[in-house]
């Protein structure tokens, strides 16, 4: 797997792609995850399309079963690399910010392959958790 001193070249291929693909909505490229648990309904967005080395934006939307947005909860982002022999652990938690009716952080991804995203919060009393992969290029 590349590591982080590979970014540059990243990000020249990253803002190539986005010169040529500068028609299409910033919707469309993002990666997007929905899920539902214990009546949230949760619509992830994350800015890249696939995820990329460095940072990539997380905004998460969660509504209840009226379809209502779900504010001022404590929403935490976890994400890490599943333990490989030979790396140290990537184990990353940070708080997401209320902005609007979304949550957002910025997740710092330091290595290409497959992480797992977390996402925990409390609603009414009941702690909540949403796993997802994702595939770092
Ligand atoms: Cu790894």
């Amino acid at each position: 797997m590349r590591r982080k001193n590979f970014r540059a070249t990243t990000y020249a291929v990253v803002v190539l792609a986005v010169m040529f693909s500068s028609l299409e909505s910033s919707q469309a490229r993002d990666y997007r995850v929905r899920k539902k648990t214990g009546g949230l309904t949760f619509d992830v967005r994350i800015n890249r399309n696939p995820p990329v080395l460095g940072d990539n934006e997380i905004r998460i939307a969660i509504k209840d079963a009226q379809g209502n947005p779900v504010k001022g909860l404590r929403v935490f982002v976890n994400y890490y690399m599943p333990p490989m022999p030979g790396m140290p652990p990537m184990n990353y938690n940070i708080p997401a910010k209320a902005e609007n009716t979304e949550y957002r952080a910025t997740m710092d991804l330091i290595m290409t392959g497959p992480w797992n995203i977390v996402l925990r919060l409390k609603y009414r009393g009941r702690m909540m958790k949403i796993v997802f992969p994702i595939d770092v290029r």
